[in-house]
């Protein structure tokens, strides 16, 4: 190695945040899995909407969006339908501005409690899908409207007991499959799908992801006559692969990728586009190898991706550059963590100590709440407290010195996680801004619970874990801003910017979700179509008919729920 790329390839690392080694987020190579995974990523479409359609059937099939409560401009869009998007309606827009292009839309408020929006409603339906998700193989939610599934066993079991080739109904739903392979436009398309799914003389990964194929739709036909929801899926042989390409086709509809596909699907793919290369890595990518695409890596060899990020980090680049990806679906139907937040933007931003507590004392009440219920229904408990905020400092807008994240072990009981809180936050600001007395500025503070972890079976005492340790927030407040798993999750309401509550693997079982997991309360199911493999028969037969003239883009439909919306998107 020449000493001028040791140098650059130090300072390629440390602009992407790994400094000499590989701390932080760096990602990691997993080992390859010996034999074929099958791996499907599912999301749910329009999610919010979607739960808000089902609450009010009078909105289904009508341009609708979910909006945050707010007083300017009609509010933050959240969730945008499929109907609404038709008309250019976005989710960065407001209100008002959606009602300009669409003055039809439907906005729905999204529940409000203690000031701020309250997600439970949206958790429980996510909950209601892994629950039938879950059902099928090895399940990780991922998201509040998110989960990986792995499939391989029952993909394996279908291959020797009833495979596509040999029965002579294929599940119409899977042959409306896009297979990355084949031409997604020509007019058989059905039929492609169909031979491709039943190929007697595939290869035996090719045989195990059609087996998937028809899971998958089989799953999804199942949600949607549980829940009445449509999602939309990525299958494939890894987590990396099922992730991006399950938002391809929408709504409700599934993506499958081929081995032989792969090359040429990540030869255009821009870096940003991955997960763990969205932000500095992806960048020192750009700016220091020039590399846009993920197929450009393909050009550099291990040992110069290693010279640059290091050992593991660029064993990863290497492998995800020929989409490879080791990573295992995690066993995990339960949230990660447990957050609550809010943003505070322009003239919100919180300015004295009085104000911080009195929001701080909301949020802390909330997470209390959830993390009670995490207790009684789950048996789990949260051993970590953590504080993220977001500060300004008096003429200093541009300030790039964050507020520091702050940690500490967690008690139970709404009054001791409200005084830690606290105590955190003073400690964070003091970090932030030293002992000056000079004016700050807060737009944003959110209180996460972490590490949790089951209690043992047959433990008499849940006392003596929910208890915990003895230190509070004044003798152990620890500074997380390096602990990457504690990402928060923040409450956007109420903001001149586009709106947004995003919840990353935070997704809280609540008193009514363990009504619904005993099965009480649970909603009203849909009746089932007899016969039917296909999502869009059974929306076009299930929906409460409302038969109303719209105009769709100058498309003049008779409108019957969202299964006629489907089909003439589809022409
Ligand atoms: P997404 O899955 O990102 O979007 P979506 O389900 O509304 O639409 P799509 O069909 O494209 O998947 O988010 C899931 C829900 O999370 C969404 O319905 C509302 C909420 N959300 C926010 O509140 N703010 C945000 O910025 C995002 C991205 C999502
Ligand atoms: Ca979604
Ligand atoms: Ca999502």
């Amino acid at each position: 190695i020449e000493k001028g790329e040791r140098k650059r390839g130090a300072r390629a690392a440390e602009s992407a945040g790994g400094g000499g080694g590989e701390r932080g987020a760096m990602p990691v190579a997993r080992p390859e899995p010996q034999e074929p995974r099958v791996i499907a990523h599912l999301d749910l479409d329009c999610f919010y909407v979607q739960v808000e359609q089902r609450r009010n059937p009078a909105l289904r099939g009508q341009p609708t969006a979910v909006v945050q409560y707010n007083d300017w401009k009609g509010g933050g869009l959240i969730a945008v339908s499929y109907e609404a998007r038709k008309f250019g309606v976005k989710r960065s827009m407001r209100g008002d501005e959606a009602k300009n292009v669409c003055p039809g839309i439907n906005l729905v408020q999204v529940p409000v409690s203690r000031d701020k929006a309250d997600l439970n409603v949206y958790r429980n339906a996510g909950s209601e899908v892994v629950a039938i998700l879950s059902t099928k193989g090895k399940c990780e939610r991922a998201s509040i409207d998110e989960v990986y599934l792995d499939l391989t066993d029952a993909a394996k079991e279908m291959l020797l007991e009833s495979p596509p080739e040999s029965s002579e109904f294929t599940f119409e739903e899977a042959t409306k499959s896009n297979i990355l392979d084949l031409p997604s436009d020509v007019g058989d398309r059905e039929e492609n799908v169909k031979a491709w799914l039943c190929r007697a003389d595939a290869n035996y990964q090719d045989k195990l992801l059609a087996c998937g194929a028809v899971l998958v739709a089989q799953l999804r036909v199942k949600v949607l006559e549980e829940t009445q929801f449509t999602c939309s899926a990525g299958i494939a042989h890894n987590k990396m692969l099922a992730k991006l390409v399950s938002g391809m086709h929408k709504p409700a509809q599934q993506t499958v990728v081929p081995s032989s596909s792969v090359q040429d699907f990540l030869a255009s793919l821009p870096v940003k586009k991955m997960k763990q290369l969205g932000g500095k890595l992806g960048s020192s990518l750009q700016d220091d190898l020039g590399v846009k695409t993920v197929g450009d890596l393909l050009g550099f060899t291990e040992e110069k991706l290693q010279e640059y990020y290091g050992v593991n980090t660029g064993t990863w680049l290497w492998k995800t550059a020929r989409g490879f990806s080791g990573e295992e679906v995690e066993d995990r139907l339960l949230p990660k963590s447990h957050g609550c937040g809010k943003t505070f933007p322009g003239p919100k931003a919180l300015k004295n100590h009085s104000s911080v507590k009195s929001w701080l004392d909301k949020l802390c009440e909330e997470l209390s709440e959830r993390i009670q219920s995490d207790l009684s229904c789950n048996k789990r408990v949260a051993q970590t407290l953590t504080l993220h905020a977001r500060a300004s400092k008096e003429n200093e807008c541009n300030s790039m010195k964050k507020f520091p994240s702050k940690s500490c072990p967690l008690r139970y009981g709404t009054g001791k996680i409200q005084e830690d809180a606290m105590k955190l936050f003073e400690s964070g600001l003091h970090d932030f801004w030293g002992s000056r007395s000079a004016r700050w500025s807060i737009t944003s503070l959110s209180v996460t619970a972490s590490k949790i972890f089951d209690i043992p079976s047959g433990t008499n005492s849940i006392l003596k874990y929910i208890k915990g340790p003895s230190s509070n927030a004044s003798t152990a407040i620890l500074d997380s801003s390096s602990t990457p798993e504690l990402t928060p999750f923040v409450v956007h309401e109420e903001q001149c910017e586009p709106s947004s509550i995003k919840e990353e693997c935070d997704n809280s079982i609540s008193a009514t979700q363990c009504r619904l997991i005993e099965g009480k309360g649970a909603p009203k199911k849909l009746s089932k179509v007899q016969g039917t493999g296909s999502i869009l028969k059974f929306l076009s037969q299930s929906q409460p008919a409302q038969h109303e003239k719209r105009n769709f883009d100058g498309l003049i439909c008779s409108h019957q729920g969202p299964g006629e919306f489907f089909r003439s998107k589809r022409g």
